[in-house]
């Protein structure tokens, strides 16, 4: 079963949309193979968000991300990488469709609810940053 690394990030977190945002997945027929509550710190920012590095917006990214508690979640099912970034939406909330989790839920292109890994290869190493084998069903 293909697998994908979400993370509801502190935003949606704190504003309690993390038990709406699972729903949305949950109807969509995927599930969830892993999940924690957890605050990051920088040293997992620094690896999760490494191709970002030399990003204007990597300081206030690492900053917003270790910030408070977030969810880090592991879905399974049939092309859930690709469909788990459709249903996230843009990376910008002003350009993400209607419906799409970031268009209900994100402040700004920052604050923006939900990440969720965008090829295979990222969610092999994004999963293995945040839960063990034994952690994954
Ligand atoms: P996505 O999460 O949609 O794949 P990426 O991988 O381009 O977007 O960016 C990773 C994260 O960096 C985004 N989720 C967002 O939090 C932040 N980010 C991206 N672009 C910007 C930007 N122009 N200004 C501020 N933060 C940004």
């Amino acid at each position: 079963m293909e697998k994908t690394l979400v993370l509801i990030k502190p935003d949606a977190f704190s504003k309690n949309h993390t038990g709406d945002i699972l729903k949305r997945y949950e109807d969509e027929g995927f599930k969830i193979c892993a999940a924690k509550v957890m605050q990051m710190d920088k040293k997992t920012a620094a690896l999760h968000y490494a191709e970002h590095r030399e990003k204007s917006f990597y300081n206030d990214l690492v900053e917003f991300m270790t910030s408070a508690p977030l969810m880090a979640v592991v879905l399974g099912g049939e092309n859930v990488i690709e469909r788990v970034r459709e249903i996230n939406g843009a990376t910008n909330p002003e350009k993400a469709a209607e419906g799409t989790i970031r268009k209900l839920y994100a402040e700004n292109g920052s604050k923006n609810a939900v990440h969720a890994s965008d090829s295979p290869e990222s969610a092999k190493r994004e999963i293995s940053i945040f839960f063990s084998e034994l952690e994954i069903f």
